[in-house]
């Protein structure tokens, strides 16, 4: 009966989105009778889903618990306790961190099947498991989520959980919108997993035109699902900004504020600005396959090269959406286990916003060989260099941090140190890319995949795994096995460099991207690199099975296992609905180390309450 009541909101959500869709999809039909239109099937499944997508929303909780209140009538907050609180429609910052983090795993854990699925047909030349098409299905796939895991595990999950923690606050500005959030990112999973069976997309994760115009009907499948997932993105950014500015404890000044939150700070001034831009570009993708407009095709006058720009102002940004959080996360990391305050905080603050900044000045490093005006080269090569002044800083930065620091190894502080020496990779082969000569030899080929593999996986992967262990114990209240990490993280570490280091030397031997086969000539790297993903996909199960494990039975962890200075440890593992017990006032440094019995005797923060949990 328990689950039975559990499974509730989400069953209401599928009948109301099913109502939603019927009305949707019949007003397509009459629409596309109406002007004509050959074939009414992508219009209806368009108009459907627009409808579906509220009906899913109110169906699962937001007209309970918020939107019934438009109409003067009494909301009613979830009653769900426990586990089953993760499967309701719930306002606690925690919840929908766990959420997210939970959902987002899972999620990498899929696509990084399809990725053993692609080394599986790559692992020898001239094999057929799977042809051209099914091939770019798969990449396209692997591709779109493991970009939604990079955008959202670190901000939904982790910076949701621990952000009001971190600033002395009970929640965030926008509970109700924060619960929005999450709960539209489901429809966004269903809608992929359904692309394969309406003909799949073939177009990568970037979908340009004409192929994503003209392409299967699985590619509006897509189109859907990266437009949600994009509001979903957007009302996060908002919510964070509004809530650091906003909730902040007193004496929690912007002096004090921990790095990982100015970092979440960063990435959301880019999300809630620059997200906009990719979804004009799907609408009017959507609109040319559902209406029979005509913006990029070139026959009837449109510009094929503007979805190009108009994607690349939003997809570069996107990167250091991805890439910001893990920076906030691994210098967290590095101080808390070196025992030193971060090195230059002041300088990594102006490091991150100058990222910000310059990160809308260089979205044409995509484009040079898309046949832009070649004025336009310089300048983007010089804004792109630009970049590396204030990423160095935030690089320096970190091993300052670590400079003659007292070194606790940890399964979180060598991811930490992972991420580090993965990413000084993943930067400077950039710079290759980023200078015109050499980008025009080396794009579109595995050189370029190697080099955005290093900084996504090497780097926002990595900084993921040093969160997920580091704040495992206050999210659980459990303490994982350590060994069991260490394990993880050795295995990981190897496998993961013996898969894509050899991805450079088959790039620049000349094997493109986006292909299924390859010639004979590079049999042996790819038989190499296939042997060690297979490798580096057994690796996750460890982490698997004992993070499940801990979280089962685990032993139980304290509040305060890592003796670490931020306000999130000073509360109990896991903290309470309010997340505190009184008001915390912040009275000095968050990196209080290296001053007597700070580490045993938080002296930053006054949370009187806090003993009382003991
Ligand atoms: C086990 C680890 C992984 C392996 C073996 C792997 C392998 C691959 C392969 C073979 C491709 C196709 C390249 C091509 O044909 O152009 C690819 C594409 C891609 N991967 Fe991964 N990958 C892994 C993990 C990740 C992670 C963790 C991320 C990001 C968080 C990621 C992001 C991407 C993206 C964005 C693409 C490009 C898709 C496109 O071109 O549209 N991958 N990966
Ligand atoms: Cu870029």
């Amino acid at each position: 009966m328990a689950v039975l009541s559990t499974l509730r909101p989400i069953g209401k959500g599928l009948v109301f989105a099913a109502i939603g869709y019927l009305i949707g999809a019949g007003l397509g039909i009459g629409l596309s009778a109406l002007s004509g239109h050959a074939d009414p099937g992508e219009p209806a499944i368009a108009l459907g889903y627009l409808f579906a997508l509220p009906g899913w929303l109110m169906g699962v909780g937001m007209w309970d618990q918020w939107a019934c209140e438009w109409f003067g009538l009494k909301a009613r907050a979830s009653t769900a306790r426990g586990w089953q609180r993760y499967f309701a429609f719930n306002t606690d910052h925690k919840v929908v961190g766990v959420q997210y983090t939970v959902t987002f795993i899972v999620v990498m854990l899929l696509a990084g099947g399809l990725s053993m699925l692609m080394r599986w047909e790559l692992m020898a030349p001239g094999r057929n498991i799977m042809g051209p098409i099914e091939f770019a299905t798969t990449m396209s796939l692997h591709g779109i989520m493991m970009v939604a895991v990079a955008v959202a595990a670190i901000i939904g999950g982790f910076a949701n959980f621990t952000v009001p923690l971190l600033i002395g606050a009970e929640d965030v500005a926008f509970p109700r919108l924060n619960a929005l959030s999450y709960w539209i990112v489901p429809p966004v999973a269903v809608m992929l997993l359904l692309a394969p069976l309406f003909g799949g997309f073939d177009s990568g994760w970037t979908a340009y035109p004409p192929l994503s115009v003209v392409n299967a009907t699985g590619q509006l499948f897509f189109l859907l699902a990266f437009l949600t997932f994009g509001f979903s993105s957007i009302l996060g950014g908002l919510n964070f900004i509004t809530t650091i500015v906003t909730l902040r404890a007193p004496g929690m000044t912007w002096g004090r504020l921990p790095v990982f939150v100015w970092s979440i700070l960063a990435a959301s001034l880019i999300s809630l600005t620059a997200t906009q831009f990719v979804a004009y570009g799907l609408i009017m993708i959507i609109l040319e396959r559902v209406a029979g407009m005509a913006f990029f095709d070139a026959a009837r006058g449109g510009a094929p090269l503007l979805y190009q720009h108009v994607f690349w102002f939003y997809s570069h940004p996107a990167v250091y959406i991805m890439i910001l959080p893990a920076f906030g996360v691994a210098l967290e990391v590095l101080s808390h286990f070196s025992r030193k305050p971060v090195f230059a905080y002041k300088w990594v603050v102006i490091a991150f916003l100058s990222i910000v900044g310059l990160s809308f000045l260089v979205w044409a490093h995509h484009l040079y060989v898309s046949g832009m005006p070649n004025f336009l080269h310089i300048p983007f090569m010089v804004s792109t260099e630009l970049i590396s002044i204030p990423t160095g800083v935030v690089f320096l930065a970190a091993l300052g941090t670590i400079w003659q620091g007292k070194l606790w190894l940890k399964t979180p502080m060598l991811f930490a140190l992972g991420f580090v020496f993965n990413f000084l990779i993943g930067g400077i082969t950039g710079i290759y890319l980023a200078d015109v000569p050499t980008d025009i030899q080396l794009q579109n080929t595995y050189f370029v995949v190697a080099h955005f593999h290093y900084t996504i996986m090497g780097g926002e992967i990595f900084g993921l795994m040093a969160g997920l262990y580091y704040w495992f114990p206050k999210i659980t209240g459990r303490m994982y096995n350590e060994k069991l990490g260490k394990l993880h993280f050795w295995w990981m570490l190897i496998a993961y460099n013996l898969t894509f280091i050899p991805m450079f030397a088959v790039g620049l031997k000349g094997m493109n991207r986006r292909v299924f086969d390859y010639p004979a000539s590079m049999a042996d790297l790819n038989m190499f690199i296939s042997v060690a993903s297979f490798l580096l996909g057994a690796s996750f199960l460890v982490m698997v099975f004992n993070l499940v494990r801990a979280w089962v039975r685990g032993p139980a962890a304290g509040d305060n296992p890592w003796r670490a200075t931020t306000l999130e440890w000073q509360t109990s593992s896991p903290p309470p609905l309010e997340n505190f017990p009184r008001q915390p006032v912040v009275t000095g440094n968050q990196y209080n180390y290296g001053v007597p019995n700070a580490a045993s005797a938080p002296n930053a923060v006054q949370t009187p309450a806090s003993d009382q949990n003991h």
